[in-house]
């Protein structure tokens, strides 16, 4: 594709927590590595991101402290902010949706859509809070649950018997924000008519059909079979961008809705900090710009379809060109929670490792096609193995030589051999295989085919023993070293979008000033000439032993003091016999379809294949699945449960899975594949 410069964003992380090795691979890693490949080629490129600053989990989040929203935010995003920066992430600009840029690009956005009349508006009943002058979302309201009684209920769904139904049913409503009793109103709501883009979004969506990674097209078209919906873009909600002319109201846009934006504002804030305070549009809305989406998994609905669809109901915008998303990394074998101490806190990491191992580990393990996971016995290997006795090795072994031998003076060559020039002209076959690579994002490919680079180099230096030819052959040892200098610049280079830190580590040692460029394509073509002197040597790698590693591993263990009493959770029930266990009949089956219950927010309807039939069962799992997610998934259900209708749905069984007011619903899925229609006891 033919284009004169390059937007490239990463998902903008909440700041109500902090940046662990999963986002890092999911989103922000592979765009570094991307974009800084891309500054080697010389392309003309932004990489933009910034802190996602409303929503209700931020909300939530300082009310479980007792702090104002604003302080949440100004920690985790200077913590993160911090900790993208020790990690080597290279983002042009780095915002925040709390900025006033933001605030006028969003409801800028929103005008504009009113304006031209795409929105619509439609009005449902709600809890109000009068003490706090606003409505409640789901989670801020407790009361009596109307089915089983149990008086700690949220809004949405009871813990207790795990019922849903809408928070104007709830007995004796309480507002967790003032403890007054909350009355019912009437709240209006604007849409955004995602469904009108269907046809323009399919369009879109399958003229990537050739170049899209199969888990986002395949996710994209089973929303586009299912059909699109208008959205709800505003709440009901004291944080976040204010409706324009609802300011007084207590009515803040959708944080989707606005997010989105926030690549657009973080791009204007980048372009107003340079002196070029219009030069954000050549890279929003110039014709010849490539627009490239970072993300994970779980966002790819809003940057497939949503935000498209925004970008053209708006118009004379450009579309990303690919949302390359990552599927999810997993910590040895466990899905990663701070909250059960299974977690590893990025800056609390950087304090006993440099960033390079991190990475490249990271790299070697990317999510890219299905999920993986991050082990410390293999961060030990790779690092120990790989880079210290690989890269580390030749690096040090060719430095050592040159300078014992040769004063640390690059030595006029002799006449090339056949394997010399063979040797050197690799470089070029390496640049072009990792280049491709890149620009296929594959980059544990690129990855390996960096480092075999040096593992070629490692060879050349022991076949060409010059430890023998030095006395032997000092024409052939001057080759010999002059050729393994040409590599540890050539490695230089093509190290630095995993490696960063080495390869600044690199060219320090090397002694290379300007006259050297440090372009993608200079090893092919540039020589560091006989007579270069090199700089003093780095230590590249440390190795990591055992000890520290099992220590790790040990930590993982023990959760955090805060965490287990975090969830609070009903009473146990009454002890039963193994009798009326065995009247459960507990199935395993797959999902083989998935698709959102219109009008609920909850709800999910499956079609599950049990072996014996298929049952259709309405699960209130939409909060934290997809649906399309779930279609191939072994999940376990209660297949002798009497049928019932779920909004009118029929529900033939219930699914299994565990949830409490923060984490989940999650649901139980089999360690490993298992035949449809196994029992479960
Ligand atoms: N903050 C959700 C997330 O962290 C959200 C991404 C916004 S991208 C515009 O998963
Ligand atoms: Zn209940």
């Amino acid at each position: 594709m033919d284009y004169k410069r390059l937007l490239v964003t990463s998902a903008l992380p909440y700041a109500n927590g902090a940046i662990h090795f999963g986002h890092l691979a999911g989103a922000y890693l592979p765009a570094d590595m991307y974009v800084r490949y891309q500054r080697l080629r010389g392309t003309d490129v932004i990489y933009i991101c910034g802190s996602d600053e409303h929503g209700v989990s931020i909300l939530i989040s300082s009310q479980k402290e007792g702090v104002a929203p604003q302080e949440i935010i100004d920690r985790y995003h200077g913590q993160n902010k911090r900790a993208f920066d020790r990690v080597g992430i290279s983002f042009d600009n780095y915002s925040r949706t709390s900025l006033p840029v933001h605030h006028e690009t969003a409801r800028e956005w929103f005008e504009d859509f009113k304006n031209k009349g795409i929105l619509t508006q439609s009005t449902e009943k709600q809890l109000f809070d009068p003490e706090a002058g606003m409505f409640l979302p789901d989670r801020f309201v407790i009361g009596t649950c109307p089915h089983c009684g149990y008086d700690r209920a949220y809004g949405d769904q009871c813990e207790n018997c795990s019922k849903y139904y809408d928070q104007t049913e709830l007995l004796n409503p309480k507002s967790l924000l003032s403890e007054a009793k909350p009355v019912v109103k009437d709240a209006q709501h604007w849409h955004f008519p995602l469904g009108e883009f269907q046809k323009k979004l399919e369009e879109y969506v399958e003229s990537h059909a050739g170049d899209w990674k199969d888990n986002v097209l395949q996710q994209v078209r089973s929303w586009l079979k299912t059909g699109l919906t208008d959205r709800p873009i505003s709440r009901d909600l004291n944080w976040g961008v204010k409706v324009p002319g609802e300011e007084d109201l207590g009515k803040v846009l959708y944080v989707w809705f606005e997010a989105v934006l926030g690549y657009i504002s973080s791009t204007k804030e980048w372009a107003a900090e340079k002196g070029e305070p219009e030069l954000w549009k050549d890279y929003w809305c110039g014709e010849d710009t490539r627009y490239l989406a970072f993300i994970g998994k779980d966002n790819i609905v809003f940057h497939c379809l949503m935000f498209p669809a925004m970008l053209m109901g708006k118009g004379g915008y450009v579309l990303p060109d690919n949302v390359p998303a990552n599927e999810f990394l997993n910590l040895e074998g466990k899905k990663f929670s701070k909250s059960q101490g299974w977690s590893i806190e990025l800056d609390e990491f950087l304090d006993s490792y440099p960033a390079d191992p991190l990475r490249y580990t990271l790299a070697m393990n990317m999510p890219e096609t299905r999920d993986s996971d991050f082990y410390w016995k293999d961060f030990q290997a790779r690092n120990n193995n790989e880079l210290a006795d690989i890269l580390g090795n030749f690096v040090n072994r060719a430095a050592h030589f040159l300078e014992k031998h040769f004063d640390g003076i690059v030595p006029e060559p002799g006449e090339l051999s056949d394997d010399d020039r063979a040797f050197l002209n690799g470089f070029n076959t390496t640049a072009a295989e990792v280049a491709d690579f890149y620009e296929r994002f594959r980059f544990r490919d690129a990855v390996v085919a960096t480092m075999n680079l040096a593992r070629a180099a490692n060879k050349y230096f022991n076949d060409r023993e010059p430890w023998k030819t030095v006395k032997a052959d000092p024409q052939v040892c001057a080759s010999t070293l002059f050729c393994s200098i040409q590599a540890i610049y050539a490695l230089s280079i093509f190290i630095e979008p995993v490696l960063p830190f080495t390869a600044d580590k690199l060219r320090k040692q090397l002694n290379l000033g300007n006259e050297h460029p440090l372009t993608w394509d200079a090893p092919a073509v540039h020589r560091i000439p006989a007579g270069h002197k090199l700089g003093e040597k780095a230590l590249l790698f440390e190795k990591i032993e055992d000890k520290i590693i099992e220590a790790e591993m040990a930590k993982l263990q023990q959760p955090e003091e805060s965490s287990t009493a975090e969830a609070s959770y009903p009473p146990l029930k009454d002890e039963i016999t193994i009798d009326d266990v065995m009247k459960l009949d507990l199935r395993i089956g797959t999902v083989i379809e998935a698709e959102n219950v219109p009008k609920s927010k909850k709800l999910i309807k499956l079609i599950v294949d049990i072996g014996s039939e298929t049952r259709q069962i309405v699960a209130g799992i939409a909060s934290a699945y997809e649906a399309a997610d779930l279609v191939g998934k072994q999940i376990a259900i209660v297949a002798n449960l009497k049928a019932a209708k779920l909004f009118g749905i029929e529900s033939q069984g219930m699914l299994l899975a565990a949830s409490n007011e923060e984490e989940g619903p999650m649901i139980m899925i089999p360690q490993g594949a298992i035949s449809n229609g196994a029992i479960v006891k």
